[in-house]
């Protein structure tokens, strides 16, 4: 959003003031600050005019300039109202050289999950892609995951959904005491481009259930509309961004708080990968967020760094 717009914006937050004072104090004329209210109305800001002036009433709208609005983390905000897939574009911007960028589609036609799976996408969830530039080397592109997913855990928990995490992916609420049930709320799909020893871009998807009915979608999901009520979804994607630029700062804290709010340590899983699997129990996370498991029989220790974890019953 335009500075200008930005001031004037705090301005009527603090309002009611008058039109007048307004034009003197940004140094413009009376039309001029008239027009900008207009053009931010028009962007979703609902503001009042009243015999005090003008003042922000409330922010029901879901677009860029409404998300950027407020938002305390260094990242701007590309809206589309449908999109194939948020990540596709988030690619073609990381590839043009932009960081800290973040596209947000209202709905998305062609969403993906990993390995080419559909993600399903209807308007009334937060689908949406960060692109960074990371000064790190591929090995820690796992940990943006994990930041992803305990930034968006600790965004859904503040909306009052017990939100955990499942290995690597996954954020999930679950559905019994074992922890071998669990539906899911959201998904996240990473994708780099890079050398050896330093990432050249990287996109981090996030897609998360949130104003929908999981009836809608596919079996075995939740939605925060399920678990505890609608969200002002500007207010929330603003918490998971500003969650997640905290995380990708403080990657040993996201460890720690990723291990906090896992289910899936201490669970017996099966991990598939591609060609096989590994059974066992999950005993811990390293430092660039592989899964170690104590395999089953043998009791020998393997790292998996990817793959699809199921939580099993225990023996
Ligand atoms: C994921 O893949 O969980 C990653 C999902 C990433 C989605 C975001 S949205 C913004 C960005 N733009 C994109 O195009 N994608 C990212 P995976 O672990 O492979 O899980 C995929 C599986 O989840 C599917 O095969 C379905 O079974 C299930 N699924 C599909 N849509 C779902 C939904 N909305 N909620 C819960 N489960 C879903």
């Amino acid at each position: 959003m335009n500075e200008t717009r930005r001031a004037i914006l705090d301005a009527l937050a603090d309002g009611p003031v008058a039109g007048p004072a307004l034009a003197s104090r940004f140094e413009m004329s009376r039309a001029a600050i008239w027009k900008h209210v207009e053009a931010l109305r028009e962007a979703g800001f609902e503001i009042e005019s009243g015999p005090d002036g003008y003042a922000l009433a409330s922010i029901p709208a879901y677009n860029g300039p409404a998300i950027e609005y407020g938002l305390e983390a260094p990242f701007s905000v590309e809206f589309h109202e449908t999109l194939a897939s948020t990540n596709d574009r988030a690619r073609e911007l990381a590839a043009a050289d932009a960081a800290d960028t973040v596209v947000v589609a209202e709905e998305m036609t062609g969403g993906r999950g990993r390995l080419e799976r559909a993600w399903s996408a209807p308007a009334g969830g937060c689908w949406f892609s960060v692109v960074c530039q990371p000064d790190v080397p591929p090995a820690s592109a796992p940990l943006f995951t994990l930041a992803a997913a305990v930034a968006t855990a600790r965004a859904a928990r503040e909306t009052g959904v017990d939100a955990r995490i499942k290995w690597p992916n996954d954020v999930v609420v679950p559905s019994d005491e074992t922890a071998t049930g669990y539906r899911k709320l959201a998904g996240i799909l990473t994708e780099m481009e890079g050398e050896t020893d330093r990432i050249a871009w990287l996109v981090v998807g996030i897609g998360v259930n949130a104003n929908l009915d999981a009836a809608a979608l596919p079996g075995g999901a939740t939605s925060i509309r399920d678990e505890a009520g609608d969200v002002d979804r500007r207010v929330f994607l603003q918490r998971l961004l500003e969650e997640f630029d905290a995380c990708r700062n403080d990657l040993e804290r996201t460890l720690e708080e990723w291990r906090a709010l896992a289910l899936t340590l201490g669970q017996r899983v099966r991990v598939e990968r591609a060609g096989d699997e590994v059974v066992g129990v999950a005993l811990e996370v390293t430092d660039s967020g592989g899964l170690v498991v104590e395999l089953e029989g043998s009791g020998e220790r393997v790292t998996v760094t990817a793959g699809d974890c199921t939580h099993l019953r225990p023996v």
